[in-house]
């Protein structure tokens, strides 16, 4: 049957959108042909409920097939033993986590949200929150970086079960060997969610929490340039027997085999050398337009980045929230997201900060040159933001840009 008009004038006006914006939500990126191909394909009629070689259903060989695949890429591509690679997305991944390791109420550790933790790492909205006693660890108020002896503190009066480490909105390396000892030196689980790093740790520019953690959990849409959906990683034996059980039967019922498949090709893009060169230019992109924005007069949260994302703090810089940073940039066709900065004295809905990620754009091929302009653009279209005429301009300039950058040629 064909495809509903309504249906494919909002698919027709997305791709538009894609094509049009300059794309920095930290956690966003744009997939290969092959991977949309594979996500599209037929692996979405098959049931497949169990594992490759046990399933419920006849007629598997094939889905077997991909989810061997996905497992044997993802494992040397992380340098690790096993993996579960059926999560529907990072939030399911992590709850697989907490409830094959733990019981209800047991006491865990997660970077607070507003420092740049994520919902599933304790939030009291989240199931997370609500089934285990969360104790957020704060940036150090100073540094606005990790705090590893605080860490250690609370971890010495606290005695948790599991240590969660990993984050959101974090611009800084994150050292896994430093959490490892903390967590293994009061008994705890270490757990680390590396889902916006991850396509930095398969190339090698990020310390892999693979080495160090009891279990680690990914997203494979961001840096990882894959499609949208979780993994779980581990090189225990007990800990992959308990994960699987949790996943399926526990939590999940079919798996998306067409995502699989996709996830089995995302492994295999990441494996290639182009990804590492792919990966370096994420960082440099990212440091050209932190200094550019610093030229501008703008406060960079942890006063700067080593990775894909910076914190731009507005509301020190200018006075204005994230949220009206974000409405003015939306205008001139930019794609940012209001976030949440250390010590926030906004609500979540407005926020003091913007986060700014360079994996998509960097897909796209732009380089240090034009994330530097970008900076600029933003700062000026901050700085007037009453402006009409100046906005006009920027737009412009927004096009050219993204018209020179095609999505898919
Ligand atoms: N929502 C994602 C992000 O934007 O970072 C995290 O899951």
């Amino acid at each position: 049957m064909e495809m509903d008009k309504r249906i494919r004038e909002a698919l027709e006006a997305e791709k538009q959108r894609q094509q049009n914006n300059i794309e920095l939500i930290a956690s966003e990126n744009y997939v290969s042909k092959s991977i949309i191909e594979l996500q599209g394909s037929v692996f979405t009629n098959k049931y497949a409920e169990g594992y490759s070689g046990k399933r419920y259903y006849g007629g598997c060989i094939n889905v077997d097939k991909v989810e061997d695949l996905a497992i044997e890429y993802v494992t040397k591509l992380f340098q690790v033993k096993y993996a579960n690679v059926q999560p529907h997305s990072g939030s399911s991944a992590n709850m697989a986590v907490y409830r094959a390791l733990l019981k209800r109420g047991d006491k865990v550790l997660g970077l607070n949200l507003s420092h740049g933790g994520h919902l599933t790492h304790g939030h009291s909205i989240n199931f997370s929150g609500m089934d285990y006693k969360f104790i957020p660890y704060n940036l150090n108020s100073e540094t606005e970086e990790l705090d590893y002896e605080e860490i250690r503190r609370i971890a010495e009066v606290e005695k948790p079960q599991m240590i969660v480490a990993g984050a959101s909105a974090y611009s800084r390396a994150i050292d896994f060997e430093k959490f490892r000892d903390i967590a293994h030196s009061v008994g705890a689980i270490l757990f680390v969610d590396m889902a916006h790093i991850a396509g930095l740790v398969a190339a090698g520019l990020h310390q892999n929490p693979c080495l160090y953690a009891d279990v680690v959990s990914s997203t494979t849409h961001k840096t990882l340039r894959g499609p949208r959906g979780g993994i779980i990683l581990t090189n225990s034996l007990d800990i992959i027997t308990k994960i699987n059980k949790t996943v399926f039967p526990g939590i999940q019922g079919g798996p998306l085999m067409h995502v699989i498949a996709a996830k089995a090709q995302c492994f295999y893009e990441a494996l290639q050398p182009e990804f590492k060169e792919y990966a370096k230019q994420i960082i440099k992109n990212t440091k050209a337009m932190a200094e550019a924005l610093e030229e501008e007069g703008f406060k960079i949260v942890s006063g700067g980045t080593d990775n894909h994302l910076i914190l731009v703090d507005v509301k020190s810089s200018l006075g204005i929230t994230g949220k009206e940073a974000e409405t003015i940039l939306d205008k001139i066709y930019i794609t940012v997201n209001k976030n949440t900065i250390p010590n926030e004295t906004e609500s979540p809905f407005k926020t003091s900060g913007i986060r700014l990620g360079s994996p998509a754009m960097t897909t796209r091929g732009l380089k240090e040159e034009e994330f530097r302009e970008i900076g600029h653009i933003i700062a000026k279209a901050l700085k007037n933001k009453d402006n009409e005429e100046i906005r006009k301009e920027l737009a412009k300039e927004v096009l050219i840009i993204t018209d020179k950058f095609p999505i898919y040629k």
